[in-house]
């Protein structure tokens, strides 16, 4: 493996682990999207050398909300792993730099996922659906990125809460989400804004997983990426999230 990878993959994963943002890599190398997906797997690797394991995958950018709040169109995926499982909470802001919390759908899969999926073969391959709240929090300076930025860095992955599982074939189909911090509603939308249909994630997830050679298993979480953008959180904070007759989520901050 060829070193610049290694050093950046290095230099994000010392930022995660001491919580101190970095310099975008951008500003000082143009990096292609094979070498910021390079980067990523490195970085985790080194997480899972650790002693962490991969529990999934997530997508990024499937919303308009998101995309107009990064300015970034394309779809991104990342690596999760159990330590960013953060069960019920409360959220510990001590080892993260600048945290966002923003509304999902995740889907557990039922087994290995070995080629694109159509939208037709989608639900073989769907063991339990939940709600599931994402943290995200860049590595990079102001969270401020670039696509291969955003990428090399895991897709700002921290931490992600996740529902109690619901029947696989529970209907998410246009759930209206409300989103409130502290009691004031900051953001609305529908489970539809992750693609026009949540269910498209799988799709999108398994053309990565092949194009990446990303293994998915059965087992693995997949989050669909937000619905809604995402908020800064801080030190004494209530978050709540409604997903209609699918629940709710709260999260406190800590
Ligand atoms: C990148 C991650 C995007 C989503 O759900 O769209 C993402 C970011 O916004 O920092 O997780
Ligand atoms: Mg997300």
């Amino acid at each position: 493996m060829s070193t610049h990878i290694d050093t950046y993959a290095e230099r994000l994963d010392t930022a995660a682990l001491k919580a101190e943002a970095t310099a975008q890599i951008s500003l000082e190398n143009q990096l292609s999207i094979d070498e910021a997906y390079q980067i990523q797997k490195a970085s985790i690797d080194r997480r899972i050398e650790r002693g962490e394991s991969l529990t999934g995958y997530k997508l990024g950018f499937t919303s308009r909300a998101k995309m107009e709040q990064m300015g970034l169109d394309e779809i991104i995926f990342g690596r999760l792993t159990d330590q960013m499982d953060i069960k019920k909470g409360p959220l510990e802001l001590s080892n993260r730099i600048h945290p966002r919390v923003e509304p999902e759908l995740a889907f557990r899969i039922k087994k290995d996922i070995d080629k694109v999926l159509d939208p037709a073969d989608a639900p073989e391959y769907i063991d339990a659906v939940c709600i599931a709240l994402e943290v995200i929090d860049s590595r990079f300076e102001n969270f401020k990125f670039d696509l291969a930025d955003v990428i090399a860095d895991n897709c700002s992955s921290s931490a992600y809460l996740l529902g109690p599982w619901l029947d696989p074939k529970t209907d998410i189909r246009n759930k209206q989400i409300s989103y409130s911090l502290n009691g004031e509603n900051l953001h609305t939308g529908s489970t539809d804004a992750i693609l026009g249909n949540p269910y498209d994630a799988l799709i999108e997830v398994s053309k990565m997983s092949i194009k990446y050679d990303a293994a998915i298993k059965a087992g693995h979480i997949i989050l669909a990426g937000a619905a809604t953008a995402a908020s800064y959180v801080s030190s004494g904070d209530h978050l709540k999230v409604s997903f209609s007759e699918l629940g709710d989520l709260s999260l406190d901050i800590k």
